[in-house]
Formats: C-alpha cells, structure tokens, sequence
C-alpha cells in the first residue's frame, strides 16, 4: 500500500472510531476528552497528518480535504451528543430537583442581611416602640404625617407669625416650591384636630430636620414623638400626669426632672421639662453642656388659636401638648454619650443593643 492509501485508511479508522466513541460518551466531560484526544494540538489527527510529508503535493491535498471533512463531521457529532447530553440532564433535574413552588417560604434569619452577625432595632426604634405601646394602652391612637411640611402647618397655624422671632429658634430646608422639611413633629397636631373627630388622643412619632450646628447633643435630622389630648376640660394637671407615666414607663426607676416655664407660640402656658442627666448622673459633661440636665420635653396647653386653626371651637375644647425629643431620650436610656453615633451606620455599634 502507498504512504498515501495508508494515511486514508488511518483516517477512515479514526473517522469510525471517533464517531462511536462520541455516541457512547454518557458526559459532557467525555465528550470533552474527546475533543481533545482526536483534534488538540497533539491528537490523533495531527498526527496521522504528520505522513502528509511523503506523499505527492495532489495526494496532499486531497488528503488535506479528507482531513477537514473528518474534523467537521466529528465536530458537528460533538455538538449534537453535548445537546442530547444536555437536555437529558434537565429532563432528570425536574425529576430530582423539582421545587414546590406553593409552600410558604422560611423566613430569612437576620444573619442573612449582616453577614454573621444578627441584626438588631436601632435604639431610637426600641425607644419608640416601648412609647408606642405604653400611649395604646392609654386609649392613644399613632399618628404618622409628612416630613416635607408646608409652611402653613410648620409654622403658620401653629400660631408664628409670618415675622414672628421664634421662626429662628427653628430654621430648615427649603424646597423650591416654598415647602420645607419640618422642624418638629408639632404640625400634626393641626393636621390631626382636621382629620379626627373630638375629643381624642394621639402620639406622633417621626423624624425632623433643622439647620443646626452639629454637637453631641444636637443632630440635623433627628427624631420626636408628638402627643396631643384633645377634649374637654384639659388642664395641666393631666399634662404632668402624661409626662410622669411616660418617663416612669421608659426608665423603669426614679428619675429627677424639673419643669421650668418655656415659650413656644403655639402653647399657652408652655413650659420645659428638663431630666437629670443619667450620662454623667448631673455632674455635667458634653451631652448636657455641663449643666447637669437634659432638655427632653417641652410641652404646655394648646394655644386657642392653634385649636381655631384645626376647626374646634377653643369655648368647648382644649388641648394638652408635648414635644419629647425622641432621640435625647434614647441616648439617656442607653447612655449614649454622642447623639452622632445614632447616624453612623455602623453595625458594632446597634449590635450592643437587643
Ligand atoms: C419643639 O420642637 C416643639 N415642637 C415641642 C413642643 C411640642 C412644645 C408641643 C410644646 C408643645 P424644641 O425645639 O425644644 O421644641 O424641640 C423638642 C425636643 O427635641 C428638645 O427638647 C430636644 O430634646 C429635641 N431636639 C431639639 N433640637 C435637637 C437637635 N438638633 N438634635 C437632637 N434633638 C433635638
């Protein structure tokens, strides 16, 4: 036999051999090897072709052409084994892997967000929580309302003036439209006399904005809870006795306030309920400016204007009012020393509360 009927023969072998090898391949990553074996750099192929060298320059290239049609037809077997393969590996996935889609999912483990670390309520949300649950079960409604304010509620029908001086104490952002974002929680308590009927009792917790300059004790954005009694004969006798059951409830032990007159326009009387500082226990440091207290509860009697501008007639109805600093109290609870922790988004620092 001729060098050249040698090498047609050796390909019309491996041509059969290949061809059965790849329809009994069972997986991909036989096919894989097969490939490889016959048509890598190094395989069968290359080196059958290797004799090209000794025979006559047309021979070559019909031989050449015999060698290509080869690695086509092999090619293109591979192909279809790997879709057949293929397709029965996910007809058998529905039968070993099928999923019921109707039962209800697990719930995530808090972990799942953190990492491996659990996750845990900001001490303002516990906070707000424990106060929540103790003016509910004083027959209180939570009311919630929104924090880009017009200046109507913010600061009109609550009594200040369009030039009035006390607009100062409270400065904010404004948005292009003239409305703002509200400076505390007190303009539910207009939205509230026009949405409820009286009498009634609500809390509003919520977050507020001011334009402030940054301290330990004072944040730009920070939280209030708003309270308001609405009904008939209200006096300040029930004011204090709101105060007192709320801070007994959060503290659970004994604390020193003192009530000191104060002026906000939308009271009358108003007045400031200030606690002893339970971080440096009254000795004085930055969280209290060395004073010894803490400014968490302003409150007093609503003023008449404030109830015309919710709709009620001041003759029949009045109102209690306070405006507890949500965030202060938080920090006096948990001992925070700076109310910038509280925005830090950092996970070692909510983990130290459960
Ligand atoms: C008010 O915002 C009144 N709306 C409260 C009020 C309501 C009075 C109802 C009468 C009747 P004041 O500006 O004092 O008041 O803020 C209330 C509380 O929010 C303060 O006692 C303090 O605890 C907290 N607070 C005020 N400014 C900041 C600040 N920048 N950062 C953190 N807490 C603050």
């Amino acid at each position: 036999m001729s060098t050249a009927q040698n090498l047609k023969s050796e390909l019309q072998i491996l041509q059969g051999t290949l061809g059965s090898q790849v329809q009994k391949s069972s997986t991909l990553e036989q096919l894989d090897d097969i490939r490889h074996n016959a048509l890598g750099k190094k395989g069968q192929l290359t080196q059958i072709l290797k004799g090209l060298g000794n025979v006559s320059p047309d021979e070559r290239k019909e031989i050449g052409a015999l060698a290509n049609s080869l690695k086509d037809e092999i090619l293109a077997l591979i192909d279809k084994r790997e879709k057949e393969l293929g397709e029965q590996y996910y007809a058998s996935l529905t039968e070993t892997e099928w999923i019921d889609t109707t039962i209800p999912p697990a719930p995530f483990p808090r972990s799942f967000y953190a990492g491996e670390r659990a996750g845990h309520l900001h001490p303002v949300t516990l906070v707000q929580r424990r106060l929540e649950q103790i003016f509910t079960s004083m027959g209180f409604s939570v009311l919630d309302g929104p924090e880009v304010e017009s200046d109507f509620y913010n600061f009109e029908a609550l009594n200040f003036t369009e030039d009035h001086p006390a607009r100062e104490m409270q400065d904010t952002f404004y948005t292009e439209n003239g409305n703002l974002l509200r400076t505390h929680t007190s303009p539910v308590q207009v939205r509230a006399m026009q949405k409820l009927e009286a009498p009634f009792r609500v809390v509003v917790p919520g977050r507020v904005f001011r334009y402030e300059e940054l301290d330990a004790s004072h944040e730009h954005t920070f939280n209030q809870m708003e309270g308001m009694v609405i009904d008939r004969n209200v006096s300040v006798s029930h004011l204090l006795h709101l105060m007192q059951t709320l801070l007994a409830e959060i503290f659970e032990r004994h604390v020193e306030v003192r009530l000191r007159p104060g002026y906000f326009p939308f009271v009358e009387p108003g007045f400031e309920l200030d606690m002893q500082c339970l971080i440096c226990g009254g000795d004085g440091c930055p969280v209290c400016k060395k004073t010894g207290w803490v400014e968490v509860l302003p409150c007093g009697l609503v003023h008449p204007n404030v109830i015309r501008a919710g709709g009620l007639d001041p003759a029949e109805f009045q109102g209690a009012a306070f405006g507890l600093g949500l965030t202060r109290l938080a920090m006096l609870k948990y001992g925070i020393e700076d109310i910038r922790h509280l925005q830090n988004a950092k996970v070692e620092f909510i983990e130290q509360f459960n």
